[in-house]
């Protein structure tokens, strides 16, 4: 029996593409110098794209494909997915959520605390010899106990609201309506009203076109100079140049980042400034998180495939 025709969009753990190579006929779409001729060439065969979420999969590739039917995302973003090509065709596409959300909270809860804190700094200021030098590091700000704003109270932003309740925090959140077993928090439907009675922010929505740039200059204003933001979502939904001017001009106290405009080759701006805390979008990047993401996507291949129920299906 032939193996299915599966377009591979990036690397992926050497745990994943075993077994991927084992199960089908694997077009590894990264690797190709030509991608123009090389999916000229595969997509004809192609059936299923088996894609990361910072990488999806867009309408001009889904179009290459005539015989796609699944894009299965090792991620649980899938923005970068053309939903509406999709759509059109009839092709499903799936995610992995909930095995990734407790690592993303807590790399979340660690940017504010790092950024709060100073303590990347802090850490160079002890290699480096100037503790001894200079003497004590120079003050940073509390972070427990404090006003916390979470944009987006889905699975990650759950998780985020519930481990800021073990530092003391004083938490409002926005979504879309109220949210069942959020009672116990403040309902801000406005984003800039959520920044203006925060300390901290933390950007935890799906990107969507309608969250494009949801923290604004005007979001950033109210934040206000003792105000920080974490943002652990997609980079679309901050403006960043208004980000950039914030920061540089100290309208807001600081930012802590793992998602960027045109990452990995991100604006070097952010690279000079001392109170943005950068990291290369690893939320999700545990040993053990990434395991069971790979193997989500695969069984969410594998039940294609075998005319099983898709495991977990985003809705079209
Ligand atoms: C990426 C993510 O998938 O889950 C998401 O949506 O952004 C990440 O986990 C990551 O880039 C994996 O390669």
């Amino acid at each position: 029996m032939t193996k299915p025709h599966v377009l591979q969009m990036g690397a992926l753990p050497d745990w994943d593409e075993a077994p991927l190579r084992a199960a089908y006929e694997l077009h590894r779409y990264f690797e190709a110098a030509d991608k123009a001729s090389y999916l000229a060439e595969v997509g004809p065969h192609v059936r299923a794209v088996a894609t990361r979420g910072d990488l999806g999969a867009p309408a001009d590739l889904i179009k290459a494909c005539p015989a796609l039917e699944l894009v299965s995302v090792y991620g649980v973003g899938y923005d970068a997915v053309d939903l509406e090509a999709c759509r059109a065709r009839g092709i499903a596409v799936t995610n992995t959520p909930d095995v990734l959300t407790e690592d993303c909270a807590d790399l979340a809860l660690g940017m504010w605390l790092a950024l709060s804190r100073g303590i990347v700094a802090a850490e160079a200021w002890a290699r480096s010899g100037d503790w001894a030098a200079k003497g004590g590091f120079p003050l940073r700000h509390r972070a427990s106990g404090k006003r916390a704003g979470v944009l987006g109270l889905g699975r990650i932003g759950m998780a985020v609201a519930r481990r800021l309740e073990g530092f003391g925090m004083d938490i409002a959140y926005t979504a879309r309506k109220p949210r069942a077993g959020a009672e116990k928090w403040h309902y801000i439907a406005d984003p800039a009203e959520l920044a203006a009675r925060s300390d901290v922010v933390f950007v935890t929505l799906s990107a969507t076109p309608e969250t494009r740039h949801i923290v604004n200059a005007q979001v950033l204003e109210a934040l206000g100079p003792e105000g920080m933001l974490v943002n652990i979502s997609r980079a679309q939904n901050i403006d960043e140049a208004a980000l950039l001017e914030a920061l540089e001009t100290r309208r807001i106290r600081g930012a802590a980042l793992d998602v960027f405009e045109g990452e990995p080759a991100f604006d070097p701006r952010f690279t000079t400034l001392s109170n943005a805390l950068l990291q290369p979008h690893h939320a999700s990047g545990t040993y053990e998180t990434r395991r069971a993401m790979g193997q989500l996507m695969r069984d969410n291949l594998a039940a294609h495939f075998t005319g099983q129920p898709l495991l977990t299906p985003v809705s079209l």
